[in-house]
Order: C-alpha cells, then sequence, then structure tokens
C-alpha cells in the first residue's frame, strides 16, 4: 500500500533520457511552411514590419526539436522532492528577496491580493528569483516547435501570439528569450498568458517580465488572481492524520476522479470543520486553527510521510503548474521564507532550476 500511494502520489520531473527513434521530418520545406505562418500573420492583424522583422533568417533550430522529443518521466515521491528542493540556501534566498523587494511587493500585495511570500516563491521556483529565465530566441524556437508536426496546432497559435506580443512593442525581438518551450521571461509565461496576465506595473508603458522586477512580480500576482487567489485566505497547511484516518480514507474521503494529475492526487473536498472532526490536525498535534474554520473546500493531499490540507488558493497555484510538488514547494517556501531570519552577512545563491 505505501509503495502505491509513493507512485500514484509521485510527481513528474522532465529529465533527459535516452532519444527514442526520430520521426520523419514534415515533408513541406521550413520555408514553404513559414511563408504560410506569415500569410495568417497578416489575416491576424500583425503589422508586415513585425513579421518581417521577426521572422529575417529564420531557420529551425534543431536542439528545440530533440529536446522536446527526448522528455522522460521520472517519478518520485513527494516527500523526497520536497526534501530535495526546499533546501535552506532557497529558503534563505527566497527570504532575502522578499526583503530587497519590499516596497512594490507591497504595492502589488495591496492591487491583487496575493501574498509577497507566495509571488516570490514562484518566482524563485520558474527562474531562479530571476536568474535563468532562459536563453533561446522564442520566435525561433516557437516556429520550430510548430513546424514538427507533433504538436504543431498548439504552438502555432503560441508563435501568432508571440508576433502580438512583439507587434504590441512590449519588447524587442531579440529580446524576446525564453525557455526551449518558448516560456517567456521570469515568471516563465507562455506567449498566451503573457497576453492575458502580463502586467506593465511600473509604469513605463511596456510590460517586460525580462528585466523589470514591478512588471514580474504584478505580473504573477495577477495570474494569480485571475485563476481565483483571494486575499481571504491562505493556501492550506502541513497536517497530521492518525492512522485509523488514513485506512479509512478511500471511503471517508476518495481522490477526486477529475481534472489535472495533482487534483486526481487530493481527496474530494470537505469542510475544514469535517477534517477536524475525523481527526486531522495541525503539525504539532493543535486543532485546526480557527483562522481556517469556515473553509469550505479543503482536500487532502496524503503522501507517505507527509500531509497537506490545501484550501481553494491553493488551486490557483495549480494553474501555474498542476503537479503538486510544484505547488507544495511554492506554499511551503512562502512559508518558510516568512519565518527566516536575516542573514547575518551576504545571502546565498540557489541551486540553478528550470521548468520549462
Ligand atoms: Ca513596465
Amino acid at each position: 500500500m505505501l509503495q502505491f500511494r509513493a507512485v500514484i502520489l509521485g510527481i513528474v520531473v522532465l529529465l533527459q533520457q535516452q532519444i527514442p527513434p526520430v520521426a520523419p521530418l514534415p515533408p513541406q520545406p521550413f520555408d514553404e511552411w513559414l511563408g504560410g505562418v506569415r500569410a495568417e500573420a497578416l489575416t491576424r492583424g500583425i503589422r508586415e514590419a513585425t513579421i518581417d522583422q521577426a521572422f529575417a533568417g529564420l531557420e529551425p533550430l534543431p536542439i528545440v526539436v530533440e529536446r522536446d522529443r527526448t522528455q522522460a518521466e521520472l517519478v518520485l515521491t513527494l516527500d523526497r522532492y520536497l526534501r530535495q528542493h526546499l533546501t535552506k540556501k532557497v529558503i534563505d534566498t527566497a527570504a532575502a528577496m522578499r526583503r530587497t523587494h519590499a516596497d512594490v511587493l507591497t504595492k502589488v500585495q495591496e492591487k491583487y491580493g496575493v501574498p509577497a511570500e507566495i509571488v516570490i516563491a514562484i518566482w524563485g521556483l520558474e527562474s531562479n528569483f530571476g536568474r535563468f529565465s532562459g536563453v533561446r530566441p522564442t520566435i525561433q524556437t516557437l516556429a520550430t516547435l510548430a513546424y514538427d508536426p507533433r504538436r504543431s496546432t498548439m504552438f502555432r497559435e503560441e508563435l501568432f501570439d508571440a508576433l502580438k506580443i512583439l507587434d504590441n512593442g512590449d519588447v524587442e525581438p531579440a529580446k524576446m528569450r525564453g525557455s526551449w518551450a518558448g516560456a517567456l521571461g521570469q515568471p516563465q509565461f507562455m506567449p498566451s498568458s503573457f497576453l492575458l496576465y502580463a502586467q506593465d506595473f511600473d509604469g513605463d508603458g511596456k510590460r517586460d517580465i525580462w528585466h523589470s522586477a514591478p512588471d514580474v512580480f504584478a505580473s504573477i500576482a495577477n495570474f494569480l488572481a485571475a485563476k481565483g487567489w483571494t486575499a481571504a485566505g491562505r493556501w492550506g497547511r502541513e497536517v497530521t492524520v492518525p492512522g485509523s484516518l488514513l485506512a479509512r480514507l478511500p471511503e471517508v474521503a476518495p481522490l477526486q476522479t477529475e481534472g489535472c494529475l495533482a487534483k486526481r492526487q487530493m481527496s474530494v473536498p470537505l469542510p475544514v470543520e469535517t477534517w477536524q472532526k475525523l481527526g486531522i490536525r495541525a503539525v504539532g498535534g493543535a486543532a485546526l486553527p480557527a483562522a481556517d474554520h469556515g473553509v469550505e473546500a479543503a482536500s487532502l493531499i496524503s503522501g507517505v510521510k507527509r500531509h497537506f490540507l490545501v484550501y481553494p488558493n491553493y488551486r490557483a497555484v495549480l494553474e501555474y503548474n498542476c503537479v503538486n510538488a510544484y505547488g507544495l514547494s511554492v506554499s511551503l517556501l512562502a512559508d518558510r521564507s516568512i519565518k527566516s531570519p536575516p542573514p547575518k552577512k551576504s545571502t546565498t545563491h540557489a541551486n540553478t532550476k528550470t521548468h520549462r
């Protein structure tokens, strides 16, 4: 049973593995294909000058397709993932960044209702606190992935959205860079998310999620607010579960059967008061805090050793990346960064980590 739980509660991380057989190349030459994209971009209202500049000398980038085709899944237990990723260095860096950017984070929190520590935690996980947001040229990356037949429909739409971002003047083509999969800037937004959620918070007229910390923080907060984060509550908390309840969980609170992977690894939602009656307690054995009472939709994520009661705000974090290891890393990093004392000397650097 424990092993089974470890597998179903495990998380997916991307690792490079052996290269599978390469699919045959698309029959249509790249230049001819790009001509079709150009024509469609014009009909979508993107200016010719923008397209000319973006597509000048454009060629597919073989490493992007190779990388995209060599993803492999590795299942780690939730406990192990959290132990490996929430290091003291990462927690201390999050705390230091929160102090450094306190003024703008306060303004962001006032406008969007998302706490500073949550914004900083997402920033930390997405781009190592802005230190690594990807160096791949986005138009070339997206054009390559759109040309490759595997997921061409999705990436073709993202390519049009990237052209719209250039057309709006938010960033120059040479500076539009990101991950090998097309995620942009420090929040690692796909172009479609950029168009919907990116913010100009420093007021210079551009949504610059590559260089402007105010724009980066406001964009992350705006995304979470749009996905349902409410200022009134917290994400949830780590809890203890009595052994007798663990055995009865499948009947008392079965796993959800719908939604993305992370949601199918958590129980159906119950009121916090119900969990309290079932014997769930805060870590340390105290009753669930009064501030949590009244939460109607609290789901249990039950790991091998650690258990978490998650509230509606947690579901907004999952909209960023629907993996419980990610959502809990963000949530726990946020909590721990508040408790981390100021460093005596200089701050340390966190581990480099990328997602997309
Ligand atoms: Ca700006």
